[in-house]
């Protein structure tokens, strides 16, 4: 599949719920100029708790750095959950520690890992000449900024809230509760877009690109196009630039494969 640019963030690798069999299928058969990797990659938060790199992983990140020694141009714009890759120096996967050497080659001041520039936010300007801003969106979640240690906990437990999810919702008395759980949630989400798409509009940009709420969505707030790139986890979602220049959210759990 060719394309101008993909956009693809919240892989979570390192973690079970990642789609990694697709995603590599995925990324075996695309064709860009641009990949961004719009955060949220690695989930070296939920690898603290617990080490889990199947050879899957390994092969998704193998193809990433290859994609970037190719003629694509691969920009990573770290997460919350591998918002250490900002300062990757002593970071380890397994018993090897990344050395300094080997985690940044800087060229004029960039941070790299292997080919891939790791940068905090960045400015996409589609063929179409309109102008995005592409960050995570994690500095935009009030509940993360305020109880970051919640976010962190609800990872420890992710497993284990999801059978409890199953029991809540086979018991009649805990569905009215977690109807309005799912009704706050949503609140939170559109306070997220409201807040996301301001910071865009007050910075001069046509619209937003981002991720983190693992909620795909192509719309129009306020007169800016917010874009969010969904995730590898529950959905199986990117967003791509055509050679039109038009952006497009695709599933590619609906496509059965995206090749
Ligand atoms: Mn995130």
């Amino acid at each position: 599949m060719k394309y101008e640019t993909i956009f693809i963030s919240d892989i979570h690798l390192g973690t079970r719920g990642c789609r990694a069999k697709d995603l590599l299928n995925f990324l075996n058969n695309i064709d860009c100029k641009t990949l961004y990797l719009v955060g949220d990659v690695i989930d070296v938060w939920a690898m603290k708790w617990h080490f889990y790199w199947p050879e899957t992983h390994m092969k998704i990140l193998q193809r990433l750095l290859d994609i970037a020694n190719g003629t694509t141009k691969v920009k990573f714009i770290p997460g919350n959950h591998d918002e250490m890759f900002h300062d990757l120096v002593g970071l380890k996967f397994g018993n090897k520690e990344i050395l300094p050497e080997e985690a940044f080659i800087s060229k004029s001041g960039k941070k790299y890992f292997g080919n891939i520039e790791i940068l905090p936010e960045d400015t996409f300007i589609s063929k179409s000449g309109k102008k995005y801003l592409v960050l995570h969106g994690d500095k935009h979640d009030i509940f993360h900024v305020n109880f970051k240690w919640i976010s962190k906990l609800c990872t420890r437990f992710q497993g284990r809230t999801e059978r409890l999810g199953a029991y809540f919702s086979s018991d009649h008395r805990f569905s009215k509760k977690l109807k309005s759980l799912v009704k706050s949630a949503t609140r939170h989400i559109n306070r997220f877009e409201v807040s996301i798409v301001e910071e865009a509009k007050e910075r001069g940009f046509d619209g937003v690109l981002c991720g983190h709420f693992h909620s795909p969505a192509h719309k129009f707030i306020n007169g800016i196009e917010y874009i969010n790139d969904g995730d590898w986890v529950q959905n199986q979602t990117v967003v791509v630039e055509k050679s039109s220049g038009d952006l497009e959210l695709i599933d590619c759990k609906a496509l059965k494969s995206c090749a």
